[in-house]
């Protein structure tokens, strides 16, 4: 596959000192005010629409709540929702966010010039039923697929984020550890996240954060959220990114599972490339 031709990139948004100093010290820094209400509404009003129907994605790649799915609650359309995967990959608008600078300059302090998105997933967490993620390392599941020291998470509110809607809790410091056994848990949204047998809610702090903020972190980072008490929606989107220097683990699954994204810089033979670089069209 042909790398698209790499167009000069500007370095407006590299990380400051302070967030350097926050990044190795605790493995997450936030920053405030990255993206705009309008924009923030551009990427709710499409995710909405993808749940009516009207902007299409594979039906895969949509996810309802745990308790609508399970039967144990009748709320449907964003209501019943729990995130769509992958939107970067169908939707141009998703996949204009992910290559935003606002997101990517400040990876290249940390990964490189060269930066694949490796995921990425818009997640509702509704009014009341919106469930939680437990205690986990990004990197338990990233590292089954890719020989690298970290992968980096984004983390943008869309909504205003704090402890009664669900917002994100890290362990600081905590990305310095190995990664975790991960255990099964029951009840956790999906059965997709499982438990990090080390991680202590007496470590962890809330990581409140008003909309427009994003927050980046290491993926041996500590993290977890809670359920949504609150009357009020709490969505986000989180997108990956991956050094292009990376390995496949497995070289004989090079390209297969789930699609990596060109996002900026060069990609290199023997290492891992990207599958898309430009958006698919959802063919159910
Ligand atoms: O948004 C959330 O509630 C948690 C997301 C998360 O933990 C992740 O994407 O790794």
């Amino acid at each position: 596959m042909e790398t698209p031709s790499i167009k000069p990139q500007t370095s407006t948004y590299r990380m400051m000192s302070d967030e350097k100093t926050s990044w190795e010290h605790d493995g997450y820094f936030v920053r405030e005010n990255v993206f705009s209400h309008d924009e923030n509404e551009q990427l709710r009003q499409i995710a909405e629409d993808v749940v009516a129907g009207k902007r299409k994605m594979p039906m895969a790649h949509i996810d309802r709540n745990a308790l609508i799915r399970d039967g144990k609650d009748k709320r449907s359309g964003i209501y019943g929702m729990h995130k769509i995967h992958h939107p970067s990959c169908y939707l141009q608008e998703f996949l204009a966010r992910v290559r935003d600078t606002r997101l990517t300059d400040p990876l290249v302090d940390i990964l490189g010039p060269n930066i694949l998105g490796i995921n990425n997933l818009f997640i509702w967490k509704a009014p009341e039923i919106g469930l939680g993620f437990p205690w986990h390392q990004d990197k338990f599941y990233f590292g089954k697929r890719f020989k690298t020291a970290t992968t980096v998470g984004t983390w943008t509110a869309i909504d205003s984020a704090d402890r009664e809607n669900g917002c994100l809790y890290v362990i600081p410091g905590s990305h310095k550890q190995d990664i975790s056994v991960h255990d099964e848990i029951e009840g956790s949204q999906q059965n997709e996240f499982k438990l990090a047998r080390d991680a202590r809610d007496e470590d962890g702090i809330a990581v409140e954060a008003p909309p427009g903020a994003v927050i980046w972190f290491h993926s041996h980072l500590l993290h977890k959220s809670t359920d949504n008490h609150s009357q009020r929606f709490r969505r986000s989107y989180v997108s990956h990114y991956l050094s292009a220097q990376a390995e496949w683990l497995d070289p004989e699954k090079a390209g297969k599972g789930q699609p990596v994204m060109w996002i900026r810089g060069q990609t290199f033979p023997g290492k891992v490339r990207e599958v898309t670089q430009d958006v698919l069209t959802a063919t159910d």
